[in-house]
């Protein structure tokens, strides 16, 4: 017999997934606006993936198998819907990948039948997260995720010491995933790998992250470009380096790339991570930068600063002060939804268009690397404005 406390917390949950959203008017720049509600949270996890719902069993009506935190996910669209491929962390810190689907991209979320099982190749995998979906030119969607293990070298006493690698499944249904070996690269350390959806020369072209540690960047430089031949034997000989992590900007620590990137009639933009290091800890931010369209390994555009960073209580959570990003979806309309995460804990969507990225990549003042050169791009919108409008400020 089904506890009777069910039917309240079924009816707050479904409550819950038919909320809709509207844009936070606060957060107007003209460079996109946030919706006020997040679109996938713990509370979106439907209560029978959680609770034991039989009275007998369960007499106490426990959360049997809570859940912590739904964050970075992929995302696509399919067959007319927006897909997001979230990291679904448990109370036991283990995370896995569950498929949700919206009507319009901005609320309505419901997950899809069940977790998706993705393969392990062997025992020791003992997390996964973090999935980029990349619809490739050879029909197939990709996903490629964080594999962690526990580094075989590590003492015992070094108990946190990881090795993260990039693991790569494919479908064309978006339920069923065939898993493909691990990506090799020369780094020990892979993570926020995301596979580029054209061919270039006939070969797969993967953006990497190469890592001296499961945290720290050491001597990898930041995001690089390697090329594999044969998806079902992925080997990256070289990697090059195309973004570097830089002092003094927000991607001094370390970055990694976001989401595959969009092609526009002027290069491919990419978002991506930057970290930098504070009194608090990391503070991760989301950038943006352009590559050529046939030349990807070449830096184009690249504006300064962030493009977004943790907002009101989107500092607060798991690991406070970090935005993440791993997936955006460009509809017909040219209308791009960016799916970020706030704090390790829960999905927002912010909402901008291909024609406002291309603004904002091509016209936000360059980076530089001095206090001086930075008053000098102020002072010069400043006397622009003053020359056109000084009547009116
Ligand atoms: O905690 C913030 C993020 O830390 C990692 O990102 P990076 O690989 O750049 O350090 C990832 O584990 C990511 O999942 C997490 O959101």
């Amino acid at each position: 017999m089904i506890h009777p406390r069910y039917a309240k917390l079924h009816k707050n949950h479904k409550c819950l997934i038919n909320k809709r959203n509207r844009i936070d008017r606060d957060s107007l720049n003209g460079a996109f606006e946030r919706f006020l509600n997040p679109v996938l949270t713990s509370d979106h996890i439907p209560p029978y993936w959680r609770f034991d719902l039989d009275r007998r069993t369960n007499p106490f009506f426990m959360e049997r198998l809570g859940v912590n935190s739904v964050f970075n996910p992929g995302a696509i669209r399919h067959q007319g819907m927006y897909y997001l491929v979230a990291r679904v962390e448990g109370y036991d810190r283990k995370s896995f990948f569950a498929l949700a689907g919206s009507k319009n991209g901005v609320d309505r979320f419901r997950f899809v039948d069940r977790p998706l099982r993705i393969e392990c190749l062997s025992n020791d995998e003992v997390n996964h997260y973090d999935m980029r979906l990349i619809r490739h030119e050879d029909g197939f969607i990709y996903g490629i995720f964080c594999v962690e293990y526990r580094d075989p070298e590590a003492k015992p006493s070094e108990t946190n010491k990881a090795i993260a690698r990039a693991g790569i499944v494919r479908t064309k249904d978006l339920l069923t995933w065939e898993r493909l070996p691990n990506l090799k690269t020369p780094s020990k350390q892979q993570r926020n790998v995301v596979l580029h959806p054209e061919f270039v020369s006939g070969k797969y072209a993967f953006y990497t992250r190469p890592q001296d540690g499961f945290i720290e960047a050491g001597e990898g430089g930041g995001i690089s470009l390697g090329y594999v031949r044969d998806i079902n034997n992925p080997i990256i000989e070289d990697e090059t380096l195309i973004f570097g992590k830089k002092y003094h900007t927000v991607y001094e620590y370390k970055n990694g790339l976001g989401p595959p990137p969009i092609k526009t009639k002027e290069g491919f933009i990419h978002l991506a991570h930057g970290v930098r290091e504070t009194a608090q800890g990391l503070r991760y931010v989301l950038y943006l930068f352009m590559t050529d369209l046939d030349r990807i390994d070449q830096v184009i555009a690249r504006p300064g600063g962030y493009f977004m960073a943790p907002f009101k209580d989107e500092r607060v959570g798991d690991v406070g002060n970090v935005l993440f990003s791993n997936g955006w979806i460009e509809n017909e309309k040219g209308q791009v939804f960016i799916y970020y995460a706030s704090a390790d804990t829960r999905v927002h969507v912010a909402r901008t268009s291909v024609d406002r990225l291309l603004d904002y990549v091509l016209h936000t003042p360059k980076e530089v690397c001095h206090t001086n050169e930075s008053v000098d791009q102020r002072i010069s919108l400043i006397e622009r404005n003053l020359k056109s409008y000084g009547n009116e400020v």
